[in-house]
């Protein structure tokens, strides 16, 4: 396991501000304790405040704690670092001079030398990424695990003597918590617009994102998008000999056999885990196998079933337009079920993937905005307003095209307008499906 006795030594006996107790909050907290820390906590909600207490945390909230004795704030990656404003803790704890850092800046100051780290970060295909490197170099019989933004709290990997290698999917809330870690291979996949909110502007974004790239971090970046690109420069100037990645070239790989990879945007995914595996020196012939056992990400493109030759695509994760597109590229005759609480622009920048439409079902709180869209492209539409009446809906006219087709939830909305997550949005369509 992870000896985080080294981080808690460097304390000298000052306790850490665990502030936020999400899923990486409180992780962090159970095994900073764990080790030995001192550990002051809080959450704006009660339960999680409880949790934390019965693991041994002392709760107060930022008000009432004596900063003199706090020798860093333990922030999640979700409250605000920077814009719109700093979040008072923030304020605070620079006025106190006690640091501010993420679970991912921890990690990289416990991990032993002997396992190297891998970043990857992007707006876009992160997750799977992460999930298909971690697989192929387990498959190529390196010893890695997975972590950061892909759900595994940085401090809860399961690290063990064997361990060669740690790959962590990092967001840019990620890395602006991380004021001295860097990985020793960065790969950046795309920079598109993405937590404007957040940073203040696409500009900062993209200056966040560059930060994963340390003086001795090998970087792997993607010139296919402006803001990339200019990175890449940026890193090839100060003499990195960045690595290229890019579609714009034939792949050194060919895809018809990557099952789980389809679309070109897996395809950048694909490439960007070749090029991770061609400086870790690993034979790539044994790498392409690899991929094409790759499951695939639960919620992301997820085959489900295949009845005659209509295939069932769960891709609940899609909860905006740009992410709906991906799927609605990589896949043809389809019979897509859309909808949810709508996002800002809607269905906007779809409309080049509407040739390949079918029908659309829709479902959720944005049913009667969209169903104006689809009347302005022309493309034929039923109000399900549910999943289960949507799948099979979609299921029996798919059946009736006789040809291959896909029914592929795809819905470009949250989810929380009819589920609690995108996750359970997944779970219940696979449920609709696994039915039929
Ligand atoms: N909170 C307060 N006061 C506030 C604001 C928040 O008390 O003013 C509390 C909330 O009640 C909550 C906690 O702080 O309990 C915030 O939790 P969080 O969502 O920030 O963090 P975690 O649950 O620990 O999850 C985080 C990542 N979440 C975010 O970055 C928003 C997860 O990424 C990640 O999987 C997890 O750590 C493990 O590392 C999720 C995500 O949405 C998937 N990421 C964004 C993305 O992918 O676009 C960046």
């Amino acid at each position: 396991m992870l000896d985080l006795s080294i981080f808690t030594k460097s304390l000298d006996g000052q306790a850490v501000y665990v502030y936020g107790l999400g899923i990486s909050g409180l992780a962090s907290a159970e095994a900073l304790i764990k080790a030995g820390a001192k550990v002051i906590a809080w959450d704006d909600k009660e339960a999680p405040r409880n949790k934390a207490a019965q693991f041994g945390a002392d709760i107060a909230n930022y008000q009432d704690v004596d900063f003199s004795n706090i020798a860093c704030v333990l922030l999640s990656p979700g409250i605000p670092l920077t814009h719109p404003v700093p979040h008072p803790i923030v304020e605070i704890a620079h006025s106190r001079e006690a640091e501010v850092i993420g679970d991912v800046e921890i990690l990289g100051r416990v991990l032993p030398h002997h396992v190297k780290t891998i970043g990857i970060t992007g707006t876009n295909g992160k997750s799977t990424t992460t999930a298909l490197l971690g697989h192929v170099l387990n498959e190529c019989g390196m010893e890695a695990v997975i972590g950061g933004n892909i759900g595994n709290p940085a401090l809860t990997l399961s690290i063990k003597e064997t361990t060669q290698i740690v790959v962590l999917e990092l967001s840019s809330y990620q890395i602006d918590l991380c004021p001295s870690f860097r990985p020793d291979i960065g790969v950046l996949l795309n920079i598109s617009a993405d937590h404007i909110e957040r940073h203040g502007s696409l500009a900062q974004y993209a200056a966040v994102k560059a930060r994963i790239f340390g003086h001795h971090t090998r970087p792997i970046i993607s010139i296919d998008d402006r803001l990339s690109e200019e990175i890449f420069d940026v890193e090839a100037e100060m003499g990195k000999a960045p690595v290229i990645m890019t579609l714009k070239q034939p792949l050194p790989f060919k895809t018809d056999s990557l099952k789980t990879l389809t679309g070109k945007h897996n395809h950048q995914n694909a490439l960007a885990v070749y090029l991770v595996c061609q400086q870790l020196e690993l034979a790539p012939d044994k790498v392409l196998r690899a991929m094409e056992t790759f499951p695939g990400l639960a919620h992301r493109q997820q085959i489900i079933r295949t009845i005659g030759k209509v295939t069932f695509i769960n891709d609940s994760k899609a909860t905006n337009a740009e992410a709906a597109g991906k799927a609605l590229e990589a896949y043809n005759n389809i019979y897509w079920i859309v909808g949810g609480q709508a996002k800002e622009g809607g269905l906007h920048g779809l409309e080049s993937c509407m040739p390949k439409v079918k029908k659309a079902y829709l479902i959720g709180e944005a049913a009667n905005e969209f169903a104006g869209w689809l009347e302005r492209e022309n493309i034929p539409f039923d109000l399900c307003w549910t999943l289960d009446k949507a799948v099979s809906e979609a299921a029996e006219e798919a059946k009736v095209l006789g040809e291959e087709a896909v029914v592929l939830l795809s819905p470009a909305c949250a989810s929380w307008d009819q589920f609690n997550s995108f996750e359970h949005r997944g779970q219940v369509f696979e449920q609709c499906v696994k039915a039929l």
